[in-house]
């Protein structure tokens, strides 16, 4: 009998247990829930409020726009950034913060501790001569800078510093602009990529050491260019890697441009004849070929080029209309080197200069424009499609002299927010 009203509690009593604990999971999940369901309306509040504040922030920033395409691509593809929109001289300006950094800035800072200590003009001319040297403007620019500044300044004191960057200021633009001036002025063939009704085919060679951005740069004209409705033929002319080949192609396809290509190890002069043939029978408006990484210093590599130089005339009298010298800033001075060693043997009409984004030496601009005579045709100060832009002077002057770049300018692109 008391074994089996002993029994009759346990039962009860475990029986009690299991409930209060389905009850008590039951109460907190609706709690948990309820919670949730609360909170709910701050979360979406917050980000959108944050986008707000962001796109009040940044109205020219934009999150990529799709191109619906990523499926379809490649492994080529994956070096081909995606289509992203934001004002051009944003991107300049935030392409040049860390050379203004360390140029126009330190500058600033220059003048304005010496102005309060009263520093002799001669140290101030000093410290300037360093601060362009280090800037990668190089040492005979810079100096003739100075030089410009000491001629414009009329007191032995620092006055103004606002009048001596505006001496420097002018004095860059000048140089910036001499050589493309100088190159319309002298007759030689101007930078056009639209031909004009009689003109024909134009043929651009592309050229440059390894890995500067020549097969990018020409898959960004390429996709210019077709953008703006001209017909465009790309040649593969780098046939030592199947890769680069493959790059090239992608470019081709996003941009809507034919490319030329022969089995790997071809003769690239031959991949140039059959890229300029087709052009001219097809009547395609720009022919861009892109060839391999050469180093300056290498004899058999350089007389190369001069071979896919002849081979691009035989059918088109006077091409190739403009031979690029692709440029990494980031190398700096090299870029000099590179620059008289290319000009040299394959008669480089124009600079590419990319990759300003990565750098503070994009003094070297104003050094290659200074010592080297050539125009810079087109900067680049970002991996995505739009930024490759056809240089202007002003435009890089203002850049560069702007008030500092705000960290706003120097956000990324915004990225599409989660779900
Ligand atoms: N940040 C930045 N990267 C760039 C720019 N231009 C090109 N690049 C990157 O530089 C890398 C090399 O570019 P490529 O176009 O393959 O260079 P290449 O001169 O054809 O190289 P080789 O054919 O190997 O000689 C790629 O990752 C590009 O995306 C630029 O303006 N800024
Ligand atoms: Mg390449």
């Amino acid at each position: 009998m008391d074994f089996g009203v002993l029994s009759i509690f346990i039962a009860v009593t475990v029986f009690a247990v299991a409930l209060a604990f389905i009850f008590g999971r039951r109460l907190g999940s609706r709690s948990q829930e309820k919670s949730l369901t609360q909170d709910k309306p701050t979360a979406p509040v917050a980000r959108v409020g944050g986008q707000q504040a962001a796109e009040q922030r940044a109205p020219d920033i934009k999150p990529p726009a799709s191109t619906g395409e990523e499926s379809v691509a490649g492994a080529a593809a994956k070096h081909i950034p995606r289509f992203e929109q934001r004002s051009w001289f944003s991107r300049l300006a935030s392409g040049l913060s860390k050379t203004q950094g360390q140029l126009v800035r330190q500058l600033e800072v220059l003048l304005l501790t010496s102005k309060e200590q009263r520093a002799s003009r001669e140290v101030v001319l000093d410290s300037m001569l360093e601060i362009l040297v280090r800037a990668d403007v190089g040492i005979r620019t810079s100096e003739m800078l100075i030089e410009k500044v000491r001629t414009a300044l009329p007191t032995s004191e620092i006055a103004s510093s606002e009048a001596i960057l505006s001496v420097l200021r002018s004095e860059v633009l000048r140089i910036l602009s001499a050589p493309a001036e100088g190159s319309q002025s002298s007759g030689a063939v101007h930078w056009s990529l639209v031909p004009q009704a009689t003109e024909g085919t134009r043929v651009v060679l592309m050229v440059g050491v390894n890995g500067v951005g020549k097969t990018t740069t020409t898959g960004k004209i390429a996709f210019t260019q077709r953008q703006a409705g001209r017909s465009v033929i790309v040649g593969a002319a780098d046939t030592f890697r199947a890769a680069a080949v493959d790059q090239l192609e992608e470019w081709a396809r996003r941009a809507g441009a034919e490319c030329v290509r022969l089995a790997e190890g071809s003769d690239p002069a031959s991949v140039a004849f059959e890229c300029v043939k087709k052009a001219v029978s097809q009547q395609i408006d720009l022919c861009l070929i892109d060839t391999a990484g050469r180093l300056h210093n290498r004899n058999d590599l350089m007389q190369e080029l001069s071979k896919i130089r002849r081979v691009t005339s035989k059918d088109v009298p006077g091409a190739p209309h403009e031979v690029l010298l692709v440029l990494d800033a980031t190398t700096g001075q090299n870029a000099l080197q590179q620059a008289r060693a290319f000009k040299e043997i394959a008669g480089v009409t124009g600079l590419v200069l990319t990759k300003l984004d990565g750098t503070a030496k994009g003094g070297v601009a104003i050094a290659l424009a200074a010592e080297m005579n050539l125009p810079i045709r087109y900067i680049g100060v970002g991996e995505s499609v739009e930024d490759l832009q056809p240089f202007s002077a002003e435009e890089f002057v203002d850049a560069l002299f702007s008030p500092a770049v705000s960290p706003l300018q120097q956000a990324p692109a915004l990225q599409p927010m989660q779900s």
